[in-house]
């Protein structure tokens, strides 16, 4: 992997600071690109920045520069500044509720960005491995389990952006004899998501309710089911599938499903408490269609490279809970912020419930 370089669309995300660092970790040579921002969209790998530094230098390990999806000049001008061995598109107007609102610049940024890059690698750089970051909104209302050879039938402008990109990737791939996959993920979450998804919006008002910021809750639909994933381990399968001898498209999911329900009875009960004394539902947060249940079926990715996810439904609502408490008993001045102290996962939750508790007592 020494010297081999790769461009992140959308490093600024989630998955795309774990791949970031997971990419450094293997030796290669790490571009992002970020859009330009009121406020900063470079928390996630600001710790990034500060280890490698922000050189121009071409042999720096680590570097990032503006361009956007929706602007074919900035993303020619990148790739071929940077001459990338391989590029993982994961820059999305990610947000399914939010895509029924913009839909318009969703399918501009999840649709006619890959066509861009797609364009620039056929015209210009065909030895570029490509990976398109589709996912299992594409399958809509096919009913669970889902894998590679299902029926898809997407109910968002986002899952029927994502499915048009998905189709543009394997035309590129047939057509022109380009390396370029589909990674069909399902969701994935960590400590890193963003707020507005139903699992970081779930751990992060539960820590609000914990120190007494809040009280309640509000939610949509409650009897969605996903299959929920750890983050840092499918970026991981990310990289696998531009490794294989061939260009393909792979499912990766834990093939476990839960309710939205389950998730938040799963992370109340850690600290104590009955999800059902603190929560509020809203038609704000249904949407006009919904994905009613969603489990993969990831056996290709299993045969092909070995995919084997460690981080199933249980561990991760501790660690997205832990963090959360974490942040907000740190933050609120009820737990010291100890610089260089590696606590146990766990730690926090136990602080939460002794807080928890020692209000009820003074009640
Ligand atoms: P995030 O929303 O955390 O990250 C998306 C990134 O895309 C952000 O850095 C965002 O920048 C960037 N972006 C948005 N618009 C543009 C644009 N016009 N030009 C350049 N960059 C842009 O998503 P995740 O990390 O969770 O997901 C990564 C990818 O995987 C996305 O494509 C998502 O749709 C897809 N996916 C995610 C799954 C999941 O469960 N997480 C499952 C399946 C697929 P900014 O910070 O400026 O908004
Ligand atoms: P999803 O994730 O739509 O599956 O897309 P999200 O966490 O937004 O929703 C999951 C389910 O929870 C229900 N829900 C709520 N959702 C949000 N965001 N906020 C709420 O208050 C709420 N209440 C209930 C939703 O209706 C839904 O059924 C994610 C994204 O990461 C996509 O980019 C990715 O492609 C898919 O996962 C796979």
């Amino acid at each position: 992997m020494k010297g081999k370089v790769a461009l992140i669309t959308g490093i600024g995300g989630q998955d795309g600071s774990y791949l970031a660092e997971f990419l450094l970790e293997k030796g290669y040579k790490v571009r992002g690109i970020i859009r330009r921002a009121s406020l900063p969209n470079t928390k996630r790998f600001e710790h990034l920045v500060m280890k490698y530094g922000a050189s121009d230098d071409p042999n720096t390990p680590f570097r990032v520069e503006y361009a956007d999806l929706t602007d074919p000049q900035s993303m020619r001008k990148v790739i071929d500044k940077f001459k990338p061995d391989e590029i993982y598109n994961l820059g999305a107007q990610s947000h399914v509720g939010i895509s029924f609102d913009n839909a318009e610049s969703t399918i501009d940024i999840n649709t006619l960005g890959p066509l861009r890059i797609l364009e620039i690698i056929r015209q210009s750089h065909p030895h570029i491995k490509y990976y398109q970051a589709s996912s299992s909104e594409m399958f809509g209302i096919s009913p669970p389990p889902q894998s590679e050879s299902t029926t898809m039938l997407p109910q968002s402008p986002y899952g029927i952006a994502k499915l048009a990109a998905y189709h543009l990737t394997r035309l590129y791939r047939n057509a022109y004899g380009l390396f370029a996959c589909n990674g069909i993920l399902f969701n994935h979450e960590s400590p890193r998501r963003g707020f507005n998804f139903v699992t970081k919006k779930i751990t992060k008002e539960l820590s609000r309710i914990v120190v007494g910021e809040i009280d309640k809750i509000t939610l949509g639909n409650l009897d969605a089911k996903r299959d929920w994933g750890y983050s840092k381990e499918y970026i991981e399968a990310m990289w696998a599938i531009l490794q294989q001898d061939k260009p393909d498209d792979f499912v990766i999911a834990t093939e476990e499903t839960h309710t939205v329900r389950d998730f938040l009875k799963e992370s109340f009960s850690l600290v104590g408490l009955n999800y059902e004394d603190h929560l509020l539902t809203s038609d704000k947060f249904h949407r006009p269609a919904e994905v009613p249940a969603l489990l993969g079926d990831a056996k290709k990715a299993k045969l092909k490279f070995n995919w084997n996810p460690q981080v199933k439904f249980k561990e991760l609502v501790h660690m997205m809970v832990d963090a959360d408490l974490k942040e907000k008993l740190e933050e609120t001045g009820l737990h010291p912020i100890q610089p260089g102290v590696a606590r146990e996962e766990g730690y926090y939750i136990q602080k939460a419930k002794e807080l928890l508790l020692s209000r009820q007592n003074i009640g």
